[in-house]
């Protein structure tokens, strides 16, 4: 049994570190750790509380318009005062560009670097400037460093990073070409930010977005640049992004068994004129699908840094940290459903939809499924996770253009709300990684307590007051390290998930 420590896990958001002891060339177990306190659940207490929809976007720059979103609905419960029509289509397609921004992202920018050989591009011959500017750069490092590419500390993002015989994909032409798509995914994540700011006035914090809908008026000028937009991004999504992930998938097949976990949770998300989301919520354990029912949720502590009573539910969360806490490995804490771990995100979206018949997902599911000549067994894994965001950001892409024909340019954007003085809410939205809770209490007009349950509190959860492990944590148990000086198999697991930690603590140190 030897040790490793991957510490920092880099390309990803946020200070993420991961303890795994391995045995006959598998992960035997794991700890993972989020290395940062933030705070907001206390910067939060005392103030307006419209202000929490600003504040809580500041959480994070890549899922700012779910925590914002979230923020809303918490307080239009405390309110007792809907978002308008309007004000709800807006919204799903200020989030629709969100999601797409944060999808592209994770796949180009994040994790293809775990797959796909970057040396390939000293093999470019064609004209492209921005092609040309990484290969001259990547053959400056290599003759800086002799050709030792491990021993490469600048370089970022593309080097340092693991080395091995064959553990990129090999196949120079296609390496060549995700290169190009790489950078092409730059231009395409700007879009993604220009849709945002349509209807959400800026970005990345949406100052548009306020409890009874959005503050943007819906001009026709508006309503065709964002068509205009999404139009370049869907074109993206369809013939770039969800081909590249099938094919990457079919070069690591390996990892349709690897970085498995079973049960999942969505808040659903994207409502109708009904309040039916258009992704529906759900909890998928051991392939049962239920109703979530929110008040089984609560959060654990034990292995966390704090010192405040452990499972308690959300509405009467509790957040007094204290870094010295014995026991403790991480900042995160570990929110546990009826007691038990859930993985949320887009795999948990999908699957959920999926069982419960969504027209739309089975579809597009079973198609790729069909391509791949498997069953639904194989979702469950890392590379199941990669492609359960590509086919949602196919499905959003498509959607947002029935929510931008719903909109009516003679009615308001938004419904108007008075402040309490007494008061609570809840506010569940679906994050591009997944559910994500606010509470708030009002006392005497301001905000007594808030408390924020976010998508990668749940995924990269520690263990719980029972010793369980958390979703990532599972899922890298039985995962093969074939060399111990350079384990890219941990890495594709963990990053499959699309970790956040400045999200998932949303709670920093000074130091
Ligand atoms: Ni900082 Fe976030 C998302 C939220 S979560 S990215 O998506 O909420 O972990
Ligand atoms: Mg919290």
């Amino acid at each position: 049994m030897s040790k490793i420590i991957i510490d920092p896990i880099t390309r990803i958001e946020g200070h993420l570190s991961v303890e795994l002891e391995v045995s006959g060339g598998k992960v035997a177990d794991a700890r993972i750790r989020g290395d940062m306190f933030r705070g907001f659940e206390k910067i939060l207490v005392g103030r307006n509380p419209v202000d929490a929809v600003q504040i809580t976007q500041r959480i994070c720059g890549v899922c700012p318009i779910s925590h914002g979103i979230a923020s809303c609905r918490c307080l239009e419960d405390a309110f007792k005062n809907p978002v308008n029509k309007n004000g709800r289509l807006l919204r799903n397609l200020v989030l629709t560009a969100n999601f797409l921004q944060s999808h592209i992202l994770h796949f180009y920018h994040l994790a293809a670097l775990d797959y796909v050989d970057i040396t390939a591009v000293t093999k470019y011959t064609g004209m492209d400037p921005k092609l040309n500017h990484i290969k001259n750069w990547v053959l400056n490092e290599m003759e800086t460093k002799k050709g030792r590419l491990d021993q490469v500390t600048t370089g970022a993002p593309f080097l340092p990073r693991y080395e091995g015989e064959g553990i990129y994909i090999q196949d120079d032409a296609f390496n060549l070409e995700a290169i190009a798509h790489y950078v092409k995914a730059l231009d395409i994540r700007l879009k993604t930010h220009q849709l945002v700011a349509v209807f959400g006035g800026r970005v990345p914090h949406a100052i548009g977005l306020v409890p009874g809908g959005i503050t943007q008026v819906p001009t026709k000028e508006k309503i065709k640049l964002y068509q205009d937009t999404l139009e370049e991004v869907e074109h993206f999504v369809n013939q770039i992004y969800l081909p590249d992930i099938v094919a990457v998938a079919q070069m690591i097949p390996d990892y349709f068994k690897i970085g498995q976990f079973q049960d999942f949770l969505a808040y659903g998300e994207f409502p109708a004129e009904n309040g039916d989301p258009y992704f529906k919520s759900g909890v998928l354990e051991g392939g049962n699908l239920a109703n979530p029912e929110i008040n089984k949720i609560t959060e654990q502590v034990k292995y966390t840094r704090y010192v405040s009573p452990s499972n308690l539910h959300p509405s009467g969360g509790q957040t007094e940290a204290d870094p010295k806490k014995t026991q403790a490995y991480s900042w995160i804490k570990a929110p546990r459903y009826n007691g038990n771990p859930m993985e949320v995100g887009p795999l948990a979206r999908t699957l959920i939809n999926y069982h419960a018949g969504h027209a739309e997902v089975k579809q597009e599911v079973d198609g790729l499924l069909n391509k791949l000549n498997a069953d639904a067994s194989v979702l469950l894994s890392s590379n199941g996770r990669h492609a359960a965001r590509a086919i949602e950001s196919k499905l959003l892409c498509a959607r947002a253009k029935k929510w931008i024909s719903e909109i009516n340019i003679n009615e308001k954007p938004r419904s108007e709300y008075s402040i309490p003085s007494e008061g609570s809410g809840t506010g569940l939205a679906e994050a591009p990684r997944g559910a994500l809770g606010h509470w708030i209490t009002i006392d005497k007009g301001k905000i007594g307590r808030y408390q924020c349950v976010v998508p990668t509190t749940w995924n990269a959860s520690p263990r719980d007051d029972s010793d369980n492990k958390g979703p990532i944590e599972q899922a890298l148990i039985g995962t093969p390290v074939k060399d111990e000086n350079n384990p890219i198999e941990a890495t594709r697991v963990i990053r499959s998930f699309d970790p956040c930690i400045a999200c998932a603590v949303h709670a920093m140190r000074k130091k």
